[in-house]
C-alpha cells in the first residue's frame, strides 16, 4: 500500500480505536456519545478490512437493542454517557411501547437500513469466510425482521416505497428538502414540552447546526411518537411529516439485494428479499423520478406530491441499480453540472449536499450544502454500478483528499474543504478505509489478470498489418490519417468526461476506414512532416489512437495491464520502422530519452528512427498522452493549428484537479506520480514546482509554494490505470 495512504489509515484507525466504548463505536467523541443506527454500519464496513470481530460486533451489539416489532432504533444509549446530549432516554419515553426493550435505552425512530450491505461487506472482506457463517445465519433474520417491519409498518398502501417519520430517521436531518413539509407544521410554543439543545455546546458555530425552528419541529414530532405510546396507526394518523424518501428508499432497495446474497450464502430462500428489491426500485423508478428536474425527489404523503428541491439524495437510486439507463444519463449529467461542482474548476468539492446554485444553498450548514463522504460514497458505488467508471473514480479520489487534508471531519465546506462538526468522526474514518482499500484491491486484480494473460500473448504484435489500402495517395497520408482519428473523437470519444465507447468504435465504419488508413502507414514518410506543431499532432494523435487500437484488438477489459508490455508490444509500421507507443512517446515525444523504468534510450546509436527525434522536449504532452488520468481530457484529437492552446488546457485541467494537492498545514504536496517519472522533462524538482504555480488557479496554494519552495516536502499519488471506457 502507498506510503501516503498508509499514515492516513492509521490515523483512521486510531479514531476508530480511540471512538470505541467496548461493543461498539461513538460517531464522534463529545457530540454523539453513543451508538447511532447507520453510523454503526458504515463503521462496520470500514472495519471489516482489519477487525472482523470488531465489526461483528458492532453490529450484534445495534441489533440488541432492536424492538420486538423489528424495529432498529436510531440511537441505543450508553447509560454510562447519559447527561451530553438531547434528546435522551427520559425525553424518548419508549417504555410506553410494547415493543421497546426492557434492558436497553434507545430512541423511537429508526434510520436509513445500511446494515445488510454492511454484513455482506463483513462476509466479503473475512480471511476465513467459513467461520463468517455462524454470524450471518444469527443476523439475517435479524435483519429481515427489520426489513419486514419497515414494509408492514411504514408502506401501508404496499407500493413499495417506505416512508419516514421524523428527519432524523432521514439520517440527512436539516435537508432543504424537509423545509416545506415542516414549515406546515405550526408550533404553539406553549403546549411544546420544554428542552434544550445540547448540540451547541459541541459545536459552537450555530451556522453549522439546524435552526431552533427546526428543533422545535423536531421535539414536536417526538413528543407525537410518545403520545401515540409510538403505536405506528396512531402515528400515521397524526403525524404531518410523512415522506417517502429517495435515500432511505435506495438504501433499503440496495440492502434487500444484499440480503438476498447473504440468503444464498447460507442456504436460505432469496425469494422474500429478492421480491422487496424489485418492488422498492420500480417504484423508486415511477413514483420518484422528476422528469423536468432531471433527479430524483423525495414524495410528501400528506399532499401526494414530489417536493421538488433537489439534493444529493435525489442521486442514490443509482446506488440501488433502480434508475433505468435513460434516468442514469440523465441524472449523470445534472451531477456533471456546476449545480453539483461537476465541472472540475479547482474551487469546489464533489459532490456537495445540495445543488450548489439554489439561492439557500449554504455551504457550511449541515445537510445544506457541505459535501459528506457517507453521501459521496454511496454515489461512487452507484456510478461504477452504472459504467460511469471514471467519475466515481474521480469523486473517490476527491474523497480521499478530504480527510488527509482538512482532518477526519463529520462534513466538509463544498468550496474551500474546511471541515466541520464534530472531528473525529468515526464514519470519515471508516469509509476512508474502505475508500483506499477498494483502490487497491483493484490494482492487484490488475495483477492477477496480467499473470494470465501473459501467457496468451507473446511477442510484439504489429497493428497495421493489413492490405487494404485508403484512396488517399501517399502525400495525402497524414491529413487522411488525422481526419479519420477526428471523426471517431466526433463520435465515439467523450473529451468532457474523457471516455471511450470502445464496444460501439470496434464495430463502426470509423474505426475501420481508420485501420486501413493505418495499412498505408507502412508507406509514409515522416519527413513529410512540416513544422514542430504539424510534427507534435501528429505524434501525440498517432500514440492515443494506437493505444485505442490496442486496447480493441487486444480486447482488454479493464486496465491495459492486463497485457504485459502493452506500451511496447503493440506497434505500427511507419515506412521500414516500427514503433510502439513506448517508442513514440519517449524516443519521438521525448527526445529519446531513457524512460525511469528502462535500462536504454528507445532509439539506439544508428536507429534511422533518430531522425524523427523532437526536440527540445514539450513537458506539457504529459497531460496530452492517454494516460487515465481523471480530469485532463484524457484523450482528445491534437489540431496542430491549435495544439498550443489546447496543450495549455490539458495543463491547466490536470493541475487545478486532484492530482494536485497543496497542503500547506502540513508543509507538503501531493502530486501525480507523472511529475515523479518525469522529473527530468519539467526540469527537476524546482522547475515542477514553478510549472505548478504557473496554472494554479488557487492563489492560497500559489503562495504557499512560493514562499515554502525550498522546504516544502512533495509526495506522490497513486496512478490510476483503470481504464477510459
Ligand atoms: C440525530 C450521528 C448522527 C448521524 C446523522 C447526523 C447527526 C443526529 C444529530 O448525527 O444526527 O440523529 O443529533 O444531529 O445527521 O446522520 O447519524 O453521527
Amino acid at each position: 500500500m502507498s506510503r501516503i495512504f498508509a499514515d492516513y489509515i492509521d490515523k483512521a484507525r486510531q479514531i476508530l480505536a480511540s471512538n470505541w466504548s467496548g461493543k461498539s463505536t461513538k460517531p464522534a467523541p463529545s457530540l454523539y456519545p453513543h451508538q447511532w443506527n447507520w453510523d454503526s454500519g458504515l463503521i462496520a464496513l470500514g472495519k471489516s478490512h482489519y477487525n472482523t470481530a470488531q465489526a461483528i460486533l458492532e453490529i450484534e451489539t445495534l441489533f440488541e437493542a432492536q424492538w420486538a416489532n423489528g424495529m432498529l432504533p436510531q440511537i441505543v444509549f450508553d447509560p454510562k454517557a447519559l447527561g451530553h446530549y438531547f434528546p435522551e432516554p427520559d425525553f424518548w419515553q419508549t417504555k410506553r411501547s410494547p415493543h421497546a426493550p426492557k434492558n436497553k435505552l434507545t430512541s423511537g425512530i429508526t434510520m436509513p437500513p445500511v446494515h445488510a450491505i454492511a454484513v455482506e461487506e463483513i462476509y466479503q472482506n473475512a480471511r476465513q469466510q467459513r467461520r463468517i457463517h455462524t454470524f450471518l445465519k444469527r443476523i439475517y433474520p435479524k435483519l429481515i425482521a427489520l426489513h419486514e417491519y419497515l414494509y408492514r409498518e411504514r408502506d401501508p398502501e404496499k407500493e413499495g416505497l417506505i416512508y419516514i417519520r421524523h428527519p432524523w430517521e432521514s439520517g440527512i436531518d436539516n435537508s432543504p428538502t424537509w423545509d416545506i413539509p415542516l414549515k406546515r407544521i405550526k408550533i404553539d410554543k406553549s403546549s411544546l414540552p420544554k428542552y434544550k439543545r445540547m448540540d451547541l455546546e459541541h459545536v459552537t458555530d450555530p451556522n453549522m447546526r439546524p435552526s431552533d425552528a427546526d428543533y422545535d419541529r423536531y421535539v414536536y414530532l417526538v413528543d407525537l411518537f410518545r403520545r401515540c405510546d409510538y403505536d405506528e396507526a396512531c402515528i400515521r394518523k397524526s403525524c404531518e411529516f410523512l415522506i417517502q424518501d429517495p435515500l432511505f428508499n435506495s438504501i433499503l432497495s440496495r440492502a434487500n439485494e444484499s440480503l438476498v446474497r447473504i440468503a444464498k450464502i447460507i442456504g436460505e430462500s432469496p425469494n422474500l428479499p429478492q421480491s422487496w428489491a424489485e418492488k422498492t426500485s420500480t417504484a423508486i423508478q415511477k413514483k420518484l423520478w422528476h422528469e423536468e428536474h432531471s433527479i430524483f425527489d423525495a414524495c410528501d404523503l400528506i399532499t401526494g406530491e414530489l417536493i421538488e428541491i433537489d439534493t444529493a439524495a435525489g442521486f442514490l437510486p443509482l446506488f440501488a441499480g433502480a434508475a433505468t439507463r435513460e434516468q442514469a444519463q440523465t441524472v449523470y449529467e445534472r451531477l456533471n453540472s456546476a449545480s453539483f461542482c461537476g465541472l472540475h474548476q479547482g474551487n469546489c468539492f464533489t459532490i456537495p449536499n445540495y445543488d450548489t446554485q439554489k439561492e439557500d444553498f449554504d455551504r457550511l450548514n449541515y445537510w445544506r450544502g457541505p459535501v459528506w463522504i457517507n453521501i459521496n460514497w454511496m454515489l461512487a458505488h452507484g456510478l461504477k454500478r452504472y459504467g460511469y467508471t471514471l467519475k466515481a473514480d474521480s469523486m473517490r479520489k476527491d474523497l480521499l483528499q478530504l480527510p488527509i487534508r482538512f482532518g477526519f471531519h463529520e462534513y466538509f465546506d463544498s468550496f474551500d474543504g474546511t471541515g466541520y462538526g464534530s472531528d473525529n468522526f468515526s464514519w470519515t474514518a471508516a469509509l476512508f478505509i474502505d475508500l483506499v482499500e477498494e483502490f487497491y484491491k483493484s490494482e492487484e486484480t490488475g495483477f492477477d489478470i496480467k499473470k494470465t494473460v501473459k501467457k496468451l500473448f507473446p511477442g510484439r504484435l504489429v497493428l497495421n498489418s493489413g492490405q487494404e489500402m485508403p484512396d488517399a495517395p501517399p502525400e495525402k497520408l497524414g491529413a487522411e490519417l488525422m481526419k479519420t482519428i477526428r471523426s471517431m473523437r466526433d463520435h465515439y470519444y467523450d473529451t468532457k468526461r474523457g471516455l471511450v465507447d470502445y464496444e460501439r468504435l470496434r464495430e463502426s465504419p470509423e474505426f475501420q476506414n481508420y485501420r486501413i488508413c493505418t495499412n498505408a502507414l507502412k508507406e509514409f514518410n515522416p519527413n513529410r512532416l512540416k513544422g514542430r506543431k504539424e510534427k507534435l499532432a501528429f505524434w501525440i494523435n498517432l500514440y492515443n489512437t494506437i493505444v485505442v487500437d490496442g486496447i480493441i484488438t487486444l480486447k482488454i477489459n479493464n486496465s491495459v495491464k492486463e497485457a504485459p508490455e502493452f506500451f511496447r508490444k503493440i506497434n505500427y509500421q511507419i515506412g521500414d520502422y516500427f514503433f510502439s507507443p513506448d517508442e513514440i512517446e519517449h524516443g519521438i515525444l521525448r527526445g529519446n530519452v531513457r524512460p525511469y523504468f528502462r535500462l536504454a534510450r528507445p532509439f539506439g546509436p544508428g536507429d534511422p528512427r533518430r531522425a524523427w527525434i523532437l526536440k527540445p522536449i514539450d513537458p506539457r504532452i504529459h497531460f496530452a498522452l492517454v494516460c487515465g488520468s481523471r480530469s485532463c481530457p484524457p484523450i482528445n484529437y491534437y489540431d496542430f493549428e491549435k495544439i498550443d492552446q489546447q496543450l495549455e488546457e490539458a495543463a491547466s485541467s490536470f493541475i487545478n484537479s486532484s492530482e494536485v494537492l497543496v497542503l500547506p498545514e502540513e508543509g507538503k504536496i501531493l502530486i501525480s506520480e507523472i511529475f515523479r517519472w518525469y522529473e527530468e522533462d519539467f526540469g527537476g524538482r524546482n522547475a515542477i514546482l514553478d510549472f505548478i504555480v504557473d496554472y494554479l488557479v488557487d492563489d492560497k496554494a500559489k503562495d504557499f509554494i512560493r514562499r515554502e519552495n525550498e522546504r516544502l516536502r512533495i509526495e506522490y499519488l497513486h496512478y490510476d490505470w483503470n481504464l477510459n471506457r
